[in-house]
Order: structure tokens, then C-alpha cells, then sequence
């Protein structure tokens, strides 16, 4: 076991031994898998984001809850069980000690991905996109809690940017008032997911994965609790035209409306309505997004684990 390992975590013999020989880990969470694309291309993905993280020189952490235990480092037959099993919870902060305490399963979120990285000591997260606040949120008051996780857990989150079914512009502004640092990969411009550009511009531009990992270590070193968000555009081939993807988006929320769907469904409900409503061009961009975050990912774990070597050492 780990040295922080927490009384309920399952973790891999293969992360185990990592994380106590130092070597670069990067976290996955399981949501994106079990409710955010369909089967069998969320496997498919979820297999290929391990095997790209390994050639690059790290140890994938895939996180779930199976049957009550925080499980991190999941096996074939158990990442299969989440991505196909349709009474697979989806857990965010709030549903996870209810889930655990019930010996439950679920697929973690970004937020409850952080928070079982955190107690397993993987600095390094890769998803798709985080949560936000929500279009209409003065009404509906709809604001992931990705946002407040990304305030108090100290780890980094890799993604390609935020869906524009969100409300980018105060998503970005939240992070701001909560002094999450949004730390653009050869960008200067926060990325919307399938597209490159969101229009809002970030403050810190960093050409490298050791530039990046720099700001990390200074960050913990200083006390500073909290996350890190690493944003880093779709590769331009796979990138879709933003037109197409706001007349899809605006479709999407407004059957999400009509049909009153509130709460933790809003995300889930989205993602699957426009994957159908582009006919799978958006789950293609999606799965290269992903792949691209990962190798980055990868790459940053390396660059991280090389800084807290010297640590070590010294
Ligand atoms: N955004 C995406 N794809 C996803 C998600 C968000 O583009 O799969 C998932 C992630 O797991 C994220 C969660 O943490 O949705 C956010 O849900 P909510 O908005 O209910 O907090
Ligand atoms: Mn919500």
C-alpha cells in the first residue's frame, strides 16, 4: 500500500508499486466512460487513454467505486462492468460516502475523481472537459461541483477546455474567485471542447509539460491547497466548426428544458443528445480529445515525479 493509502481504497498491485517507487501516475476518471459516451466506443477509449499514458512513460489510474471500495487502477473485467453495466451510479462529492457506506458502484466524476486521486497521492488527472456553471445558472443555480473540488484538492486537471453547453465565461470567472489557476497548454485562449478557441482569453500561456509541472510543485510547495485546471486544445484536425456545434447546443438545451430534466441528469442527458444529434461526429472529436489530453497528461506526470525526485533527495 501507498504511504497516504486511505482504509477503503482498492488500488491495483500495478499503482501500488508505482506510486511507492515514485513513478509518474495519471489518474482517470470513470463518468466520461459510463455517462458520458456510449458503449462499446466508452471501453474502446477508456483502453486506448491507458495505452497511450503507458507510452509515454506513466502508470494509468482508472477510478471508480466498485462494490463500495474507491478502486483506483481498475482491471479489464472491471473497467468492462462500468462501462457497460446500466445501474452504474454516477458520483460526484456529494454521493460518495453514501455510496460507499451503501457498498455500492459508481463511475466518479472529475470532482470524485480528484477526491480518491488526492487520498491514493496521484498529483496528475486526465478527463474530456470539466464541469461548470450552467447557461441560466442565476436561475437554476446549476454549477458543478467540479468547480468548488477544483478550489480545496490538490490535484492538476488536465482537459481539452469546457463544453459550450456551459456557460464558459463565469465558469472561468468561478475559478477565478476561487484561485484555481487556469494554466493554458501553447494557448493564451481558454479552449470550448471541440473547438480550439472560446473566445476568453487566460492569463498564463506555458509552452511546455516542465513548465507546467513547475507551476504545480511551486503551488503545493507554498501550502497552497487546491487544483490546477490545464487546458489544452483539441488538435486542430479533429477540431469541429463552432457553428454547427452552438445550433446542436441550443437544440440540445432546449429538450433538455421541455423536458424538465434537472439536477445530476442535466450533464449526462446533454452529452448523449449531442453525440446522436451530430450524427457520432461529436463522439469522434470527443475520443480524440481525450487521447490528446492524455499524452499530455502522460507527459506531465513524467515532468512532476522528476521534480518531487529532487525533493526526495535533497
Ligand atoms: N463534460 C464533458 N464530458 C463529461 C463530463 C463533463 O464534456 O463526461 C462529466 C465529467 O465526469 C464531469 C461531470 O465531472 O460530467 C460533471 O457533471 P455535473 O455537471 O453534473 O457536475
Ligand atoms: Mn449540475
Amino acid at each position: 500500500m501507498a504511504r497516504s493509502a486511505n482504509e477503503f481504497l482498492q488500488m491495483s498491485r500495478e499503482v501500488t508499486a508505482a506510486l511507492a517507487d515514485g513513478l509518474p501516475v495519471v489518474a482517470l476518471e470513470s463518468t466520461i466512460i459510463s455517462h458520458g459516451m456510449p458503449y462499446p466506443e466508452n471501453v474502446e477509449t477508456a483502453q486506448r487513454v491507458e495505452s497511450i499514458v503507458r507510452e509515454r512513460g506513466a502508470v494509468p489510474a482508472t477510478i471508480a467505486i466498485l462494490d463500495g471500495r474507491p478502486t483506483v487502477g481498475l482491471s479489464e473485467s472491471q473497467l468492462q462492468r462500468v462501462a457497460s453495466e446500466p445501474d452504474v451510479a454516477k458520483v460526484s462529492r456529494r454521493d460518495l460516502p453514501v455510496v460507499v457506506a451503501n457498498r455500492g458502484s459508481g463511475a466518479t466524476t472529475v470532482a470524485a475523481t480528484m477526491i480518491i486521486a488526492a487520498l491514493a497521492d496521484i498529483r496528475i488527472f486526465v478527463t474530456g472537459g470539466i464541469g461548470g456553471v450552467h447557461r441560466g445558472a442565476h436561475k437554476t443555480f446549476d454549477i458543478s461541483a467540479d468547480l468548488s473540488e477544483l478550489a480545496r484538492t490538490n490535484v492538476a486537471v488536465v482537459c481539452a477546455g469546457a463544453k459550450a453547453i456551459l456557460d464558459i465565461g463565469l465558469t472561468l470567472e468561478f475559478l477565478e474567485t476561487q484561485g484555481v489557476p487556469v494554466l493554458g497548454y501553447c494557448t493564451d485562449v481558454f479552449p470550448a471542447f471541440y473547438s480550439r478557441q472560446s473566445g476568453f482569453k487566460l492569463d498564463v500561456a506555458l509552452p511546455s509539460p516542465e513548465k507546467l509541472a513547475s507551476v504545480l510543485h511551486t503551488k503545493w510547495r507554498l501550502g497552497m491547497d487546491g487544483g490546477v485546471v490545464v487546458a489544452n486544445p483539441i488538435p486542430a484536425q479533429h477540431a469541429l466548426e463552432p457553428e454547427t456545434v452552438n445550433g446542436v447546443i441550443s437544440t440540445a438545451l432546449d429538450d433538455a428544458n421541455n423536458k424538465k430534466i434537472t439536477g445530476k441528469a442535466v450533464t449526462p442527458y446533454l452529452l448523449s443528445r449531442i453525440v446522436a444529434l451530430t450524427g457520432g461526429a461529436s463522439l469522434r472529436a470527443n475520443v480524440e480529445l481525450v487521447c490528446n489530453n492524455a499524452r499530455l497528461g502522460a507527459e506531465l506526470a513524467v515532468a512532476y515525479s522528476n521534480l518531487t525526485k529532487t525533493d526526495f533527495k535533497s
